[in-house]
Order: C-alpha cells, then sequence, then structure tokens
C-alpha cells in the first residue's frame, strides 16, 4: 500500500486570518460570482454563478420548487434524477417555463430610465410611487410608473395621467388587495400582461415597470430575449441510463447536468462523459465526481468534464466511510484538488471549476472552501431547511424540522449513485441515513443572511471578489483547544 503521510482534514479544524481591510473593502462591494463550467485563458465561463451555491442532486433537496426560488436568488439547484426520466424532465420544463423578472429593456424605457429619469411621488395610503418621464421633470412625458405597491398618487400634475395608465391593471394591483409583489408579479405573468418586472443584480424582484403603451401592444407582447426569460437549472444523471436520459434532459432545456455518484473515478464516468461530448459536442455541459485527490480529478477532466465534485464520505447524511473505508476529510481533499486544477491552468490554459460537494456544517466553512479554490459549493443540510424542499415540514419534541434523507438510504434507495458496475439488483447496503434538520424558514431570508456574514469575512480578509479571496487568504489550523477558545468560554451564558 502507499501511505499518504498528511492528515485528512476538514473546515472545523482551520480559521482565516484578517487581512488588510482597505477602505473599498466593503460588504456592498464585494461580488460573490463564480464560473460553473470550464473556460479558456481570457475567456469567462457560458454559465455564470452570481452566489457560489448549488443544491444537493437529492430527492430531499432539489425538485423544481427549489429549484426555482434558488435560480432567482443567484444559485442553481441540480433536479435530482433517482426518479423517471420523464418525471425528471417534467421538473425541468416547470423551472425553464417559469415566468420569472429579469431586466429587460424596451424599445422607449429601459432600465437606464429607472435609474435616472425619476420622480419619487408620495401615495396616498403612503407608499411611493416612481413616476418615468422623459425628462425627469413631472411635467415631461409619462413613459411608466412604477409602484412599489399603491398606484394611487397625489401629485397634482401626474395625477390624472397616471391614474389613466394605470386603470387597466386597477382590479389587480391595489393597496385594497394587499398582495405581495411576488403574488402581483404571478398575476401579471399569468394573465400575458403587458409589464417589466425589474430585478436587482442578485436576481432579487425589485417591482414592476408598468408600459404606458400597454393598450397598443397587449395583442403584441414584449419578446424577451434568449437568456433573460428563463432560470437556469441542472440536472444530475447517471451512468446507467444517460443515452436515455440525457437527451431527454437537454430536450426539456437543462442548463447542465452533473454525473451524480458517491465514487466518480471510474471508467463509466469516462464513458458516459464520452458519450455526452460524442453526441452533443460542446452544447451539453456536464459536471463529474465525485473524486478526492488529483487523479481522480485528472482523469475525468482528460475524460472531458466541464467541472468537477470533489467529497466523498462528508455529507451531513452519509455513512460511507463507515460502512466502506473509503473517502477523505474535505478540506484536504479540495486543497489537494484545487492545487491540481490551478496546475493543470498553468499547463494548458483551460481553467476547470471545482465544486466543493457536503460537509459544510457552518456558514464560515463556506468562506474556507472557497478561499481553499473552491469555486462553487453543493449543499444538502443547508438547502433541506428551508420552506422550499420538497419535503415534510413536522413538529418534532416542540421544534419545527424538516425531513432529509440521503440517496444511499433504503428511502431513496439511489443505487445508480452507488453502482460498482454489476447488474443493478437494487441498494445493497446503505450509505445514508433517514433525518430531520431544523426548520429555518425561507431561502431567500437565510441566504441573504449567509451571503451577508461571506462578504462581510471575505472584508476582513481584505478581498471583494473569489478570485481575490483565494489568492490572499491565510489559513492556519487550530488546534482543539483554540477551538474551545474560540466559542464563548469561561462565562455564564444568560439564557
Ligand atoms: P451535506 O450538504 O448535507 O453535508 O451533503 C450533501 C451531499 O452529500 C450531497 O451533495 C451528496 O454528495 C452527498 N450524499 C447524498 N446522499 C448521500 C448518502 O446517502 C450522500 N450517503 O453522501
Amino acid at each position: 500500500a502507499q501511505y499518504l503521510n498528511e492528515t485528512s482534514r476538514t473546515f472545523s479544524e482551520y480559521l482565516l486570518i484578517p487581512g488588510l481591510t482597505t477602505k473599498d473593502c466593503v460588504p456592498n462591494k464585494v461580488s460573490l460570482k463564480t464560473p460553473l463550467t470550464k473556460f479558456k485563458k481570457g475567456e469567462i465561463s457560458d454559465i455564470e454563478l452570481n452566489v457560489p451555491f448549488v443544491s444537493a442532486i437529492m430527492q430531499s433537496v432539489s425538485d423544481d420548487n427549489m429549484a426555482i426560488a434558488l435560480a432567482k436568488n443567484g444559485g442553481l439547484s441540480f433536479i435530482f434524477g433517482s426518479q423517471s426520466i420523464e418525471e425528471q424532465a417534467e421538473m425541468i420544463r416547470k423551472v425553464k417555463n417559469h415566468k420569472s423578472g429579469f431586466v429587460i429593456s424596451t424599445a422607449n424605457l429601459t432600465q437606464e430610465h429607472t435609474l435616472k429619469d425619476v420622480i419619487l411621488l408620495k401615495g396616498k395610503t403612503g407608499h411611493s410611487t416612481i413616476a418615468i418621464t422623459d425628462n425627469g421633470k413631472p411635467e415631461g412625458k409619462l413613459l411608466g410608473i412604477v409602484t412599489s405597491r399603491d398606484y394611487r398618487v397625489t401629485n397634482d400634475s401626474l395625477d390624472k395621467k397616471v391614474k389613466e395608465f394605470m386603470t387597466p391593471f386597477s382590479n389587480l394591483v391595489t393597496a385594497e388587495l394587499g398582495i405581495s409583489l411576488k403574488e402581483a408579479n404571478d398575476i401579471i405573468w399569468e394573465h400575458k400582461l403587458n409589464s417589466l418586472p425589474v430585478i436587482d443584480e442578485n436576481n432579487n424582484f425589485k417591482f414592476f415597470v408598468f408600459r404606458k403603451d400597454y393598450d397598443n401592444h397587449k395583442d403584441n407582447p414584449l419578446e424577451l430575449s434568449d437568456s433573460q426569460k428563463k432560470l437556469i437549472v441542472g440536472a444530475g444523471i447517471n451512468t446507467r441510463d444517460y443515452k436515455e436520459r440525457v437527451p431527454a434532459l437537454v430536450e426539456a432545456g437543462a442548463d447542465v447536468l452533473c454525473i451524480d455518484s458517491s465514487d466518480g473515478f471510474s471508467e463509466w464516468q469516462k464513458e458516459t462523459l464520452e458519450y455526452i461530448k460524442t453526441e452533443f459536442g460542446g452544447k451539453v455541459k456536464v459536471g463529474a465526481g465525485n473524486v478526492v485527490d488529483k487523479e481522480g480529478f485528472l482523469y475525468l477532466v482528460e475524460a472531458g468534464a466541464d467541472f468537477i465534485k470533489v467529497g466523498v464520505g462528508g455529507g451531513s447524511i452519509c455513512i460511507t466511510r463507515e460502512t466502506k473505508g473509503i473517502g477523505r476529510g474535505q478540506a484536504t481533499a479540495l486543497i489537494e484538488v484545487a492545487d491540481a486544477r490551478d496546475e493543470y491552468f498553468k499547463e494548458t490554459g483551460i481553467y476547470i471549476p471545482i465544486c466543493s460537494d457536503g460537509g459544510i456544517a457552518q456558514d464560515y466553512h463556506m468562506v474556507l472552501a472557497l478561499a481553499m479554490g473552491a469555486d462553487f459549493l453543493m449543499m444538502g443540510r443547508y438547502f433541506a431547511r428551508f420552506d422550499e424542499s420538497p419535503t415534510r415540514k413536522l413538529m418534532v419534541n416542540g421544534n419545527y424540522v424538516k425531513e432529509y434523507w440521503g440517496e444511499g438510504s433504503n428511502r431513496a434507495r439511489n443505487w445508480q449513485r452507488y453502482d460498482m458496475g454489476d447488474t443493478s439488483d437494487g441498494l445493497k447496503f446503505e450509505e445514508g441515513v433517514d433525518s430531520y434538520v431544523p426548520y429555518a424558514g425561507t431561502l431567500k431570508d437565510n441566504l441573504a443572511i449567509t451571503v451577508g456574514k461571506i462578504k462581510s469575512t471575505m472584508c476582513s480578509c481584505g478581498t471583494i471578489s473569489i478570485p481575490l479571496l483565494k489568492e490572499k487568504a491565510k489559513i492556519t489550523l487550530v488546534s482543539s483547544v483554540s477551538i474551545v477558545e474560540g466559542g464563548a468560554h469561561d462565562v455564564i451564558v444568560k439564557e
């Protein structure tokens, strides 16, 4: 046997050392943009995420509902593959057909208008309304209005015009109805009204812009462009039925695929990648894994993978290390694969993004993973806690929880993920557990807190982007005694 003398370590054994925080280094300047698929030096990835998170390829995590919520918030879901091809393709279609608010421009109303030619009007009910005129003044030509909730305005010079303009919507968006912006958005789209939902750079829905010339265009609704119209979504595949599954998912509109396996260093994955690359050329993007060392990384990269997923046995529901004795501490695995990725980039000029999969137990682990070289993180437990995950919310011992089970558990029976090449007579032994996770609320609210923490840590490290973090971060190992020092200690904490 060959012995690796380095201890296999995980995230909790490391901390970041603060770097110089310059005055420019403030959380709202931090970009978490990151590449998802491989690209050549000097180019950018075909798919980029605004937040470096993808949700796990699991029945208890990633269905169409989760995918819509996560894509709207800047990340991406890989819809689980342990279901029939038709069911999975249908979930993809639901995400792709979901009408979401994107910043789009029209001939006479552009995003810039909303920024520079606006007038703030005070609504009768105290809600603000913004009128957009061609010169930014109340007497200017009214191009449209943006309302945070209520269109009734008091400004005399515009009141009549705005009311007139809003008449077609009067039964839809009113303060009396008290509907949320999201509900209003759904109504607008459902009724095929000619309006512009506006979102910010993180794909967060902000407000509507209603078109003044709605009446002239109602039979000719605005055409959104290619990529603006649709949310992005991924899908998990396996090394068994890929010849049927991949074409169906591509046809349904999946933007990216990922071979899902607990141990991806296999000829099965090579064959699957080769099939996809031969059949679809570079058009279909596909990630592979999971691997935990340089050898596994290079093998899958050479077979054509667009990104590589790292991690064996670190998932919160995973008992692979206990049952099979294989795996590696997530931090050590990631550090080695990231080094291999950087070396490969230097040699070939091709950058292969890597995904750290599983084992994130604290928000600060996310920053550590990014600093250690991950381009994005796949998480199951984190997302399973939210309203949008597909599982039941229950009360257990006085606390709300959500169900969360592993793909290698008897409940999921995803034998393809653990397939060692013999004929498919099912899952032979469990590699995952069925569990509960504390219920945490909505994805949007929780993600905002997490992103806030990450940005703040990045500023402490003196960095405002993920590539800079990778380059500049100083990481230290911690002793078990210093971990105790990191929590509240030697005090009696009040309840
Ligand atoms: P976590 O975010 O809950 O720690 O880990 C999620 C990851 O665990 C998944 O992305 C997947 O790689 C892995 N997983 C899923 N099911 C099992 C299992 O049943 C598993 N063993 O290890």
